[in-house]
């Protein structure tokens, strides 16, 4: 089995897991090929299908230099299938497995597990494509207009790659599930998503970056967990996606900072000191930063509700089984198996949240939606210190996690950004102050002009400190004439 750097770049599918000498599943790819282009001519960017686009597309899995950039049309764009080096010699990391070697093939009692986890993965792929199809029209450049597209292709990608593992290992209940994952759509009431916050809504650009800021970085942790897996496919596989996930957050931590610079820069030369005067603000055509938190409530609230309950013997059976490790797991000091370990999990508890004690492996969920927090924390202090910079005394923040939740302990639960829980009149009193409404959705909607000139940025929107690919800020990103 090829499992070096080098890919074959030149065939409909480039790849390195030698699909020309697996005729099988070359086939079976080949089969689901049409369907895919199909699905991304009606799901994906709509109106930017023959644009020439400056897309990055990944040709290696070298670390130094794995993609190329040039001008593509997306449907064109070579969603390769690629897997991270082998490491020789590996075992499993964790789990009642741990130091065997670690699996080429799925071992039998793991496969209804692993199956779900990857048509879960693979699901949320597409729905952030059609999450964000509508984005195009509005892009504050052509800059911004390129990030979305390269997001929006290598989502594509990770489909494919989870595409690749189902075909490949789960002969035809593979291929079904891969064409099922082709005809779930978004905020579908009868197909849906499999996951919550990939049926709602990217309205506009802030939830875009705010997507891509929290949404993306669930992808990053959950990817992290199954880096880590004794299923040596899926650990090579996700090691590979997380090169390119980096960049997706990179789009939206850099897009609100960009954002908060330019309503700094605009509220004082206005000569405004207050943040929360928001008619003031929004005067100037900015977007002021009480929005900016509002949409922080409700991302990272929808995005906490992807790491699933507090206790979860989906996600103990998982590890002790050896598919899902947690975050960081090789490097973490202990004994990697947990019988016995207990963690730290907040929960509801006589109508109030306490810390509770649980088995450190029904826990498992919340270990990681405790390292989502930590690392989302990090990206906050980073904006917080643009506004500080620009002498203004308003802080951004995370919300409690008991604010706004579906799923858990506190799902339904009515607490307030710093966890008090309210009644149901403060509730409905100050939901306008947590939550973006319909009068906040009707101010951004009016900002959403698009801007088309290389080199010009929307009024509410900062340009890049850097262009893409060492290209100037003035470079034609997207040639919409095509
Ligand atoms: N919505 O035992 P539990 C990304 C279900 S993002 C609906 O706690 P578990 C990306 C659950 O399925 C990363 N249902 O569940 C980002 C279970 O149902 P069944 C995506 C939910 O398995 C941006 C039941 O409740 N990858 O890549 O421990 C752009 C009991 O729950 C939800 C993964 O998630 C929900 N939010 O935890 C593009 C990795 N939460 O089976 C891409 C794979 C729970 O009893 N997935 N339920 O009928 C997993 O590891 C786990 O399945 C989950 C859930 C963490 C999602
Ligand atoms: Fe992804
Ligand atoms: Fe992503």
């Amino acid at each position: 089995m090829p499992d070096g750097i080098n890919v074959d770049y030149d065939g409909l599918i480039p790849n390195n897991v030698g699909l020309n000498e697996d005729q099988r599943v070359r086939r079976a790819l080949e089969t689901w090929h049409p369907g895919y282009i199909d699905w991304w001519k009606d799901m994906g960017p709509d109106g930017f299908q023959e644009a020439l686009v400056y897309l990055r597309t990944a040709i290696s899995v070298d670390p130094e230099g794995w993609a190329k950039f040039g001008y593509v049309k997306m449907p064109e764009y070579k969603w390769g299938i690629l897997l991270a080096p082998a490491v020789e010699g590996r075992t499993i990391p964790f789990g009642a497995h741990k130091g065997e070697p670690a699996w080429q093939e799925v071992p039998g009692e793991c496969r209804a597990m692993l199956r779900r986890l990857l048509v879960i993965q693979g699901d949320t792929e597409p729905a952030s494509v059609e999450q964000q199809r509508h984005l195009g029209r509005t892009a504050p450049s052509l800059y911004d207009m390129r990030n979305l597209f390269q997001v929006n292709v290598e989502e594509g990608r990770h489909l494919w790659a989870m595409v690749y593992l189902l075909q490949k290992y789960f002969g035809r209940d593979g291929r079904e599930e891969a064409a099922a994952l082709l005809q779930r759509r978004s905020g579908d009431r009868d197909t849906p998503r499999m996951l919550g916050a990939f049926n709602e809504t990217t309205p506009d650009w802030l939830s875009f970056f705010m997507f891509t800021t929290f949404t993306d970085r669930d992808g990053k942790m959950q990817l992290g967990a199954l880096a880590q897996s004794g299923f040596d496919p899926l650990s090579r596989t996700c090691r590979f996606m997380l090169t390119e996930e980096a960049h997706h957050m990179f789009v939206g931590e850099s897009g609100v900072s960009r954002i908060i610079e330019r309503t700094c820069q605009a509220m004082r030369q206005a000569g405004i000191t207050d943040p929360t005067d928001v008619e003031r603000v929004r005067a100037l055509g900015v977007i002021d930063l009480p929005l900016m938190q509002k949409k922080i409530n409700l991302h990272f609230s929808l995005t906490l509700d992807l790491f699933g309950n507090e206790m979860s013997t989906n996600a103990a059976n998982a590890f002790s089984s050896g598919l899902k490790g947690r975050y960081h797991e090789d490097q973490i000091d202990d004994d990697h198996v947990l019988l016995g370990a207990t963690y730290p999990v907040l929960r509801l508890i006589d109508g109030e949240i306490r810390e509770e004690q649980v088995p450190a492996l029904s826990g498992l969920n919340m270990r990681l939606r405790d390292d989502f927090v930590a690392d989302a924390s990090v990206g906050l202090r980073r904006w917080n210190r643009l506004i500080e910079a620009a002498g203004f005394e308003y802080r951004l923040q995370l919300p409690h996690v008991a604010f706004n939740r579906r799923i858990g302990e506190f799902a339904g639960l009515k607490a307030d950004l710093g966890g008090r829980i309210l009644s149901a009149s403060a509730w409905s009193a100050a939901k306008a102050s947590f939550l973006p409404d319909a009068a906040d959705g009707d101010y951004l909607a009016s900002l959403m002009v698009p801007v088309r000139e290389p080199g010009q940025y929307a009024g509410w929107i900062a340009p890049p400190k850097w262009g893409v690919d060492g290209k100037p800020g003035e470079f034609e990103y997207v040639r919409i004439e095509g």
